[in-house]
């Protein structure tokens, strides 16, 4: 079993991941399990302080470093009486490294406990940073409020990932497609179920003709052409010019 502790101002938030969907059966079932922390319990004082003024001055608030690194601290231990080797601890901060799918593939393949801490206010206290932990994940150049969303789209996008955590149908489908693309990935082509005709729009002819090999023909090309015209950058050799006829056209 994979385990995720999150150190977090939040942990009712993490029902969301543990709760529903994929990610909430393979909790149920001991694929994964989320363990979140309340860090306000590792604060010193009868206040439960986690943050303070920045030096040097300036807006907002500054998480200090030692209730987090108290935090980081017992969770360490707790994975070790747990049986868990040491994992890595990840702060969520939008100044961290971008994540895409093939960093969540091999993450997904990666050590069986990790640590992930977010953030709230302005900023962490960043001898935290330089003592407690191993790498900085972003989402991308957007402004959250925290790192806990962050931290759960990562939890979905890796616990989805991990052996037995998607019906053999969907894991199939999910495997001839995870290696099209420079980063891993070309669209969808577009779907279509019932009714045949909706608002006037009928379903492409092929799609009902029951000729499968003409269908995969159609939706390969459908989807290339959907990733040409929604997100050219995907197909992009390393160059920077778009491929004009590479690994994703075969
Ligand atoms: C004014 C400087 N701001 C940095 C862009 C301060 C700031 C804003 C928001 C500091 C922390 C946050 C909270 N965001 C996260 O913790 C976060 C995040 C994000 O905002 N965007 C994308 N990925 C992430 S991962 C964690």
């Amino acid at each position: 079993m994979t385990r995720f502790d999150v150190v977090t101002l939040f942990p009712e938030m993490f029902d969301a991941v543990t709760r529903f969907g994929i990610t909430g059966r393979a909790c149920e079932r001991k694929l994964a399990a989320v363990v979140a922390h309340q860090l306000r319990d590792y604060a010193y004082d009868t206040y439960k302080t986690i943050d303070d003024r920045p030096y040097g001055g300036g807006p907002g608030m500054v998480m200090m470093a030692g209730p987090l690194t108290e935090a980081v601290v017992a969770v360490k231990a707790q994975q070790q009486a747990a049986g868990y080797g040491p994992g890595p601890v990840i702060l969520m901060s939008p100044s961290g490294q971008r994540i895409d799918q093939s960093m969540i593939d091999r993450l997904a393949q990666g050590p069986a406990c990790w640590t992930l801490v977010c953030g709230r206010y302005e900023g962490v206290d960043q001898r935290f940073i330089d003592q407690q932990v191993d790498e900085c994940w972003s989402l991308g150049d957007f402004v959250l409020s925290g790192g806990e969303i962050a931290a759960m789209a990562i939890l979905d996008a890796v616990i989805r990932k991990l052996p037995g955590a998607l019906g053999e149908p969907e894991s199939a489908i999910q495997e001839s497609f995870s290696q099209q693309g420079p980063g891993g990935g070309i669209l969808d082509w577009p779907h279509y179920t019932r009714p045949e005709v909706f608002a006037g729009e009928a379903v492409p002819d092929v799609l009902l003709s029951g000729h499968h090999e003409r269908i995969a023909d159609w939706r390969k090309r459908a989807a290339l052409a959907a990733t040409q015209k929604l997100r050219p950058d995907l197909l992009a050799t390393p160059s920077g010019k778009p491929d004009p006829g590479g690994k994703a056209s075969t």
